[in-house]
């Protein structure tokens, strides 16, 4: 008797359980603002386009914070609104201010915001495949260099809004070629011999560019995802160039494609368990990928779940063979890195304030580092200071520091992986770092600042005395709304190239300095000048050199 009584109890408890969530979930629903079909659709575009990258395709937040429904309702639809028009001092874009977003856009934004989000669409190789385009086989491209000019110093730059990279020659500074890749390529990476640049755009696209045809042009392209961020080429000796990695954000996915062809060899879903606590991420999204010059694999990072993966190449073409992914737990919130030493891979894990250094060699984490707020090193800078041997230096988002690391615990065991130097910097927002053997400076941006006078501000750091030598405000740069963006050097180390990254409507420009006075040497000028962001210089980005 008492047993039926007891289930019967809990079947109404859970009853009552389910009836509460109906009504409060209804309730819930019944506050979420409406919105019409279009207007739903319009802003799922959006929020892929602007949003997702930081507050992940599911708004579970990474680099931001998570943007579900319930949390934002209680902070109301004005304040979001003001958020999205003048951005917050941690990184957040004022896409109102900026003039990306008008403020019906913005009203828009913010009561689809209060909606449940839309659920992504996954994709399959057959998908993949229907985006596979060889313009020229590579039987059909040359065996040597088609035109006479210096290749290996030509900078990749990328007009972002315009969707096409700029080729142009390291020396004249003249453009040899404007090749189309597609919509707002985020990277360009070299392949192992530099003859090829691989760029990824945020919609996934990935295009392969041959430097030695005349012009040079894309070659090969495909689609294998909705969003990404990385790629990258492979380097291994007896490797070079025969494959490419694609890292996506969305699906949660990495790709694996034939380096010549881009023909998608196999997809790798990257979905499963977090490192620590072990919850199950399905946006598990893939941030910066490395090549390793110690065995044949990419050193893949995985931002949600925690985790790098060393995911091996070498019997791609022996169909049979196991694909070995060994998998290592790191931190939570990867985001981008560069190598120290060539040896170790140095990844932020940047909402925790860390960098994770990853020995390539061992496969193993050889140290964690405290950096500044938000450090977000791009590939990071490498010196040999005279005390304290290899050092490696990022920026950091969110403070006013360039944090310096002692890399080198076989030469100096005494300094390795401690922070050498905090450097003070005059403004958050940092992005980008860079410098070169044959410069005494390192080169520091402040792209995200939000007084435009600081985004439009460089630094110049000293290598060995690590006080900040000299700052200067580019001059003209705010003129043409622009914000000045990501360094790289020549191959020679006697120049640096910064981008003026403005708007579509208006031409903007690069300035080129002279990499030991620092005076600007020439700016590079022209209608098609437009949204320059990224630039990479075919020897340096081939050669691991920053
Ligand atoms: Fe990037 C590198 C992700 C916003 C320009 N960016 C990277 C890498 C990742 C990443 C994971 C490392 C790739 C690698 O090494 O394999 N970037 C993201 C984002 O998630 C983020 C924060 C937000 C987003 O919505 O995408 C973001 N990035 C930007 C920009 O707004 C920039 C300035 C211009 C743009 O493209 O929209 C930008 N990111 C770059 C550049 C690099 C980069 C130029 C490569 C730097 C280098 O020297 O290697």
């Amino acid at each position: 008797m008492n047993e039926p009584r007891r289930l019967r109890r809990i079947s109404t408890g859970i009853a009552a359980l389910a009836l509460a969530a109906t009504l409060a979930l209804a309730q819930a629903q019944a506050e979420r603002p409406t919105m019409t079909a279009e207007e739903f659709a319009e802003a799922t575009q959006v929020y892929f386009d602007r949003c997702a990258g930081c507050h992940g395709a599911l708004r579970g937040g990474a680099t931001g914070p998570n943007l579900y429904p319930d949390r934002l309702a209680e902070k109301g639809a004005p304040y979001l609104q003001a958020v999205m028009f003048g951005g917050l001092p941690g990184g957040m874009p004022g896409w109102g201010m900026q003039g990306v977003m008008s403020m019906e856009e913005i009203e828009v934004m913010a009561r689809f915001l209060l909606n449940e989000p839309p659920a992504p669409a996954q994709i399959s190789l057959e998908q993949i495949l229907d985006t596979w385009v060889v313009h020229v086989a590579p039987e059909d491209r040359p065996s040597e260099p088609q035109h006479d000019l210096d290749w290996e110093d030509f900078f990749g730059v990328i007009l972002r809004d315009m969707g096409q990279v700029a080729i142009v020659d390291g020396g004249t500074k003249e453009l040899v070629s404007l090749v189309e890749t597609g919509y707002a390529i985020h990277i360009l990476r070299s392949s192992a011999s530099g003859r090829y640049f691989t760029s990824i755009g945020r919609d996934g696209k990935a295009s392969l560019i041959d430097l030695w045809m005349d012009p040079p042009q894309v070659v090969a392209e495909v689609k294998p995802c909705y969003d990404a961020r990385s790629i990258e080429s492979s380097k291994y000796h007896g490797f070079e160039d025969r494959y490419a990695i694609v890292g996506c954000y969305w699906p949660a996915l990495a790709v694996v494609l034939d380096g010549l062809t881009l023909e998608p060899l196999k997809m790798i879903g990257t979905a499963g368990y977090e490192r620590g606590a072990g919850g199950y991420v399905e946006e598990a999204r893939v941030a910066a990928i490395v090549a390793s010059h110690f065995y044949p694999e990419w050193i893949v990072n995985i931002k949600e779940a925690g985790q790098t993966w060393f995911v091996d190449y070498s019997r791609m073409d022996q169909p049979g063979q196991p694909l070995a992914v060994t998998m290592l737990d790191t931190d939570l919130y990867l985001h981008d890195g560069g190598w120290a030493q060539n040896r170790y891979f140095i990844v932020a894990a940047n909402q925790l304030n860390k960098l994770i250094a990853i020995d390539a060699q061992e496969r193993t984490v050889a140290a964690v580092i405290e950096a500044g707020t938000i450090p977000h090193p791009g590939r990071g800078a490498n010196w040999v200071h005279p005390e304290y041997g290899p050092v490696w230096a990022t920026g950091n988002l969110g403070s006013q520091e360039m944090t310096v690391t002692a890399v080198d615990p076989e030469g100096h065991p005494e300094h390795a992986w401690n922070v050498v130097a905090r450097v003070q910097v005059p403004f958050t927002g940092n992005l980008f770092l860079k410098t070169h053997p044959n410069s005494p400076w390192v080169i520091y941006d402040h792209v995200m600042s939000p007084s435009p006078v600081g985004a439009a501000t460089l630094c110049a750091i000293d290598k060995v005395t690590f006080e900040v030598g000299s700052c200067w405000e580019v001059p003209g740069a705010r003129d043409v709304h622009a914000r000045m963006v990501h360094i790289e050097f020549n191959r020679a180390g006697t120049e640096f190239w910064v981008s003026a990254w403005g708007r579509m409507d208006t031409p903007s420009f690069i300035a080129v300095y002279d990499a030991v006075t620092l005076e600007e040497v020439h700016r590079i000028e022209g209608d098609w000048v437009r949204t320059p962001t990224g630039k990479f210089n075919a020897h340096n980005t081939a050669r691991d050199v920053y």
